[in-house]
């Protein structure tokens, strides 16, 4: 190996450092679905789970309603200041899914593009033509379009199902307190919303969780909801996404039948038109059913008292 080759080396790992402290990071890889078939379901069901998920799949109920190309599996999403917030697992849109790989250079509607742009996954991007969907339509009085809907069949242990999410929009921020609609999201367990913003009946959009919008006191946001919004304005590249806001990662807990057949429907759509896209990305490993916070406690309790016991013997 000669002297130049190994100084290369050196830099390189040394730019892949800087990478990984939250410097420079190189935007979410997509995999789109080759197709919406119960397979491709089912693989997007698979990624979501935990290992030790405390619930048994109904077989065969896995079911992908949308546009292949408008979801599929992400990974490198980033964990740090300028990640995603969720590293891997699987995204729905109402555009092309690959479009929140692209940054943050344009304010309009990547995936449903007309004209070509310089450069960029925003000319290699499919227009989303699939129609809307009778759960997200559930969420607002203008009719919906481009929804992309998962959903499956399952039976838990417990009575509380997780996951961890982060809902992003290029709704953000022209649409917020602008009187115009936002596109719907909805996490519905046995048809009923449970993605709603902490302490409301409100679903998780971009006019429920934003620091005010362009007409409105950038202190704004409604119920507080300025603390779970991370702002991306086009061309500033604070956040490595073409999405031009972000929540938090949210950690759902729904309440669930267990021991019976319960479904749980995860989708998005655009309302109104087919333009600003949305898209919710979903935590590998993120979906188990869990037990009571009383049981929790009596768990907790029980690691502990055999912490206690280990420190003895080895003392
Ligand atoms: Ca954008
Ligand atoms: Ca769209
Ligand atoms: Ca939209």
């Amino acid at each position: 190996m000669s002297r130049a080759f190994c100084a290369q080396l050196a830099a390189l790992a040394l730019l892949v450092a800087a990478g990984a402290q939250g410097g420079a990071q190189a935007a979410a890889t997509v995999t789109p679905l080759s197709d919406g078939g119960s397979d491709a379901a089912s693989s997007l069901v698979n990624t979501l789970l935990a290992a030790q998920p405390g619930l048994s799949v109904v077989a065969g109920s896995a079911s992908y309603s949308g546009q292949a190309s408008a979801s599929g599996l992400f990974s490198n999403g980033g964990l740090g200041a300028n990640g995603l917030g969720i590293d891997s697992g699987v995204v729905l849109t109402t555009g092309d899914a690959r479009f929140i790989g692209s940054s943050a250079a344009f304010e309009g509607d990547a995936a449903n593009q007309t004209g070509t742009y310089t450069a960029g996954v925003g000319n290699a991007l499919t227009p989303n033509t699939s129609g809307g969907q009778a759960l997200l339509s559930s969420l607002t009085t203008e009719p919906t379009f481009n929804a992309s809907v998962l959903s499956f069949s399952f039976v838990p242990q417990y009575a509380r199902l997780s996951l961890r999410f982060v809902f992003a929009s290029e709704d953000y921020n022209d649409l917020v307190n602008s009187g115009f609609p936002t596109d719907v999201f909805g996490v519905f367990v046995n048809g009923v919303n449970q993605a709603l913003l902490p302490g409301t009946q409100l679903g998780i959009s971009a006019s429920t969780v934003n620091c005010g919008g362009p007409t409105s006191d950038p202190a704004g946001g409604l119920g507080g909801s300025c603390s779970l919004y991370r702002d991306n304005a086009p061309f500033y590249d604070a956040i490595d996404t073409e999405l031009d806001g972000l929540t938090v990662v949210m950690n759902l807990q729904m309440t669930v039948n267990p021991g019976q057949v319960n479904t749980l429907s995860i989708g998005i759509a655009d309302t109104l038109d087919t333009m600003g896209d949305s898209a919710v990305l979903l935590a590998a490993g993120s979906v188990a059913a869990v037990p009571e916070p009383g049981t929790w406690a009596l768990m907790l309790g029980g690691v502990a008292a055999l912490g206690v016991a280990a420190r003895r013997r080895r003392a």
